[in-house]
């Protein structure tokens, strides 16, 4: 059976879309990044990079959610697409632009010691940039790929479906398109059942002073 490291961050999510989209066996193993459970030696045996999601089947083991993405659908042979250059190619630009822009768009505005308005700024903006390249690419097909549902989609729907936190609300006035994606996905029984996974484990919820020291640990040596 797989063993699904996670907690409740979008790349955790779009891992799960993908386990109830293919209805694979796997067991749910908490990882409370908030008490720290990312630091110890087991977890970091799994995952160097002291995150969530991993994955481990049999012997082969997995970090980072979109590796573990496109693993899962060559395993399967579910939910690829035919043009094996835009899938690689979409895959990266959602892993190295729209995760780390959303998420630093999120810290900026959620986390930070202090308000820090050109960051917040910057990273808005280029969260926005990056959301508008997808919406683009999704007037002229119902999918990211085409007419089919693939694991771009999934990558998507992880972080696009927290836009309100990520830039605003009113972010999705103009950004109908990739509304349209995140929503039909949101009715998906598979996105039904991952709401269900995340209320399974009570995940530590409140931010205090040892969630910062584990979560944010540069703010240890950062004075004002
Ligand atoms: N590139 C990694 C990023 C993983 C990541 O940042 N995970 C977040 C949840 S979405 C996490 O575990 N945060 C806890 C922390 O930063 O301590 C991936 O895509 O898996």
């Amino acid at each position: 059976m797989l063993k699904f490291y996670y907690n409740l961050g979008p790349n955790p999510m779009k891992v799960a879309l993908f386990l109830e989209e293919a209805a694979l066996d796997y067991e749910a193993i908490p990882v409370d990044t908030r008490k720290g459970e990312q630091f110890t030696a087991d977890y970091l045996a799994i995952n160097p990079n002291a995150k969530a999601p991993s994955l481990i089947d049999g012997e082969t083991v997995l970090f980072d959610s979109n590796a573990i993405l496109l693993y899962l659908a060559e395993k399967t042979g579910q939910f690829l697409a035919e043009d094996r250059g835009q899938l690689l190619s979409w895959l990266m630009f959602v892993a190295s632009g729209v995760g780390p822009y959303s998420g630093q768009s999120v810290h900026f505005q959620a986390y930070a010691p202090e308000t820090l308005p050109y960051a917040v700024n910057r990273y808005r903006f280029e969260a926005r940039r990056h959301y508008s390249i997808l919406d683009d690419r999704l007037a002229a097909r119902p999918y990211m790929m085409g007419d089919e549902y693939s694991i771009i989609d999934m990558a998507v729907w992880g972080w696009a479906r927290l836009m309100s936190r990520v830039i605003d609300a009113a972010a999705w006035d103009d950004l109908h398109n990739l509304k349209r994606l995140v929503d039909g996905i949101t009715v998906r029984p598979a996105a039904k059942r991952v709401i269900e996974l995340t209320e399974r484990h009570a995940f530590k919820t409140e931010q205090d002073e040892e969630s910062n020291r584990y979560m944010f640990p540069s703010n240890a040596n950062y004075t004002r």
